[in-house]
């Protein structure tokens, strides 16, 4: 089973920069415009801040989150060359639809979101099943941090400095059963505080559900996220606990999870069962196969504005076919899109 990275996107010693250019960055950046090298920091463990970054609000981080902060691995995969998107950017450019279509929503509405107390069931095909609060779920995990592109299927992308630890950790400690193909994820069910459960016109069934194959769950890149830019999840990006599946659209890394089951059956997933056409199982990123009304060619990069557009080209698999594309060898990606 592979459960070390050691690519491209691996933090390499030859990376690792003067601890001075590191502390002096957000000097240098003058606190705004928040774009910076990724592969220019260093890995570390240790303690940290969200001084680590410019602009980024502080939250109110419950005891057990500063905790395992003390402990982290920071900058523990890298994205070499590439600009963290700014804070305010990740933050506020959200698709969370439980508040909201528009993208402004999630970061004006999300804050009703009541994330403490917050219970992970783990349930379906496995030894261990069980009921946990939030702490202990990811006590037996170190923290890791995770510089990742995300790509959505809109065709805009972002860099973002995730907080968490490997899904396939999860794995070992629940024990699948033989039984176990899939596995299912599930977001909170409230309209009280969630008022795009409440509207009419909603085209989702509730809850939200994102799926992957347990081989997929497996790969080191695949993590459940408690943070991001050294901090805990603001509500509008999935707190308290959320899926980050760098190399699938981001509609795959579903927010604010509260039920994983291990299942026999391929789930029937949110943006599939709207509109199976558009959106696949799969929905690994992939230049080469287009969404039926516009093209995955090429992606915004944020911050993006009509003077300055910030296109790019998409790359297979998000960058990350040297870690993932052994996962699909013999499967027609155009049919399993
Ligand atoms: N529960 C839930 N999870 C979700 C969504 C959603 O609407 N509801 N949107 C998805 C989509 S389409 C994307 S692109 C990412 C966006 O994550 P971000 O807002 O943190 O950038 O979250 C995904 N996870
Ligand atoms: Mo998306």
């Amino acid at each position: 089973m592979l459960i070390k990275l050691s690519k491209a996107s691996d933090c390499k010693a030859s990376d690792i920069t003067p601890e001075s250019f590191y502390l002096s960055r957000r000097a240098l950046l003058g606190g705004s415009v928040a774009a910076l090298a990724a592969s220019a920091l260093p890995c570390e463990v240790g303690a940290a801040d969200i001084s680590r970054y410019a602009d980024v609000e502080a939250g109110a981080a419950p005891g057990w989150f500063s905790d395992k902060l003390a402990t982290a691995r920071w900058q523990a995969v890298t994205a070499p060359g590439e600009g963290i998107t700014p804070y305010k950017d990740a933050t506020h450019y959200n698709n969370f639809y439980e508040f909201g279509a528009d993208k402004g929503d999630p970061a004006e509405n999300a804050g009703s979101l009541k994330v403490q107390p917050w219970t992970v069931v783990v349930d379906g095909e496995v030894g261990k099943p069980g009921r946990y609060v939030l702490e202990d779920f990811v006590s037996p995990y170190q923290l890791e941090e995770r510089i990742y592109r995300l790509r959505c299927v809109e065709a805009w992308s972002m860099v973002i400095p995730w907080l968490g630890f490997p899904l396939s950790a999860v794995l070992k400690q629940v024990e699948p059963t033989s039984k176990a193909k899939f596995i299912r994820f599930e977001t909170l069910q409230d309209p009280s505080s969630m008022p795009g459960q409440r509207s009419n016109f909603a085209l989702i069934d509730w809850p939200y559900v994102e799926g992957l194959r347990l081989d997929e769950a497996m790969n080191p890149l695949a993590i459940l996220a408690v943070g991001m830019y050294g901090r805990e999840l603001p509500n509008q990006n999935g707190a308290p606990l959320r899926l980050v599946v760098p190399w699938k659209y981001g509609f795959k890394s579903i927010k604010s999870i509260v039920r994983i089951s291990l299942v026999a059956e391929q789930p029937r997933t949110t943006w599939q069962a709207i509109a199976p056409e558009e959106y696949g199982f799969y929905a690994n990123v992939n230049p080469e196969v287009d969404h039926p009304r516009w093209t995955q060619a090429r992606e915004r990069r944020l911050p993006s504005g009509l003077f300055s557009p910030n296109v790019r080209t998409t790359q297979m698999f998000n960058g990350y076919a040297e870690e993932v594309a052994e996962l699909y060898g013999g499967l027609d990606l155009r049919k399993n899109y």
